[in-house]
């Protein structure tokens, strides 16, 4: 029949997580990289680069329309960026709540955008925000042979039981 199958979570899930030109210039690259280590997850691509606007347009395509889009585009584009991919069980949704809410003023102590950051304009990181957004996002910020995939076995036998 049509029953979809159960959603089955995977220690493979992947998620796109930049630190933006802001968290950068502000020092911030190490301690967002070191919660998500510290978290358990896996670290499988990194790089530092200034984004074009073109590149950003089609990053941030659901939000054209929005009023604060050519100011996100030049925000995003004014400096370098961390551009990384996570791996592990339900890494895109927890990304999210390590991240905390758009609006900093909105996101709780203990997040990094609580604990970092004050504006929505200037919330330092970005993350996926499903896992259909996650697989294209990482294909659009890294090739496939940008991607390490590599065995863990610290994590594997000491992240997860
Ligand atoms: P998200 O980054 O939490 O997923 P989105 O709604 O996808 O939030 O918006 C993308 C980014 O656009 C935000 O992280 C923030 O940098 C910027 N942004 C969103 N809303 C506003 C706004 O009202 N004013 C200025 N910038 C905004
Ligand atoms: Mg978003």
């Amino acid at each position: 029949d049509s029953c979809p199958e159960p959603v089955k979570m995977s220690v493979n899930e992947r998620t796109f997580i930049a630190v933006k030109p802001d968290g950068v210039h502000r020092g911030l690259v190490g301690k967002i990289i070191a919660r998500f280590e510290e978290r358990g997850y896996k670290l499988v691509a990194l790089k530092q680069l200034t984004a074009s606007k073109g590149h950003l347009e089609v990053h941030y395509q659901d939000l054209k329309e929005k009023p604060f889009f050519p100011g996100l585009i030049d925000y995003m584009a004014s400096g370098p960026i961390v551009a990384m991919v996570w791996q592990g069980l339900d890494v895109v949704k927890q990304g999210r709540v390590m991240l905390g809410a758009t609006n900093p003023l909105a996101s709780a102590p203990g997040t990094i955008r609580g604990d970092f950051a004050i504006q929505t304009g200037r919330n330092i990181c970005h993350g996926s925000d499903s896992v259909d957004s996650a697989n294209r996002e990482i294909a659009h910020w890294f090739k496939p042979d940008e991607i390490n995939d590599y065995a863990s076995p610290f994590i594997n036998s000491w992240v997860y039981e």
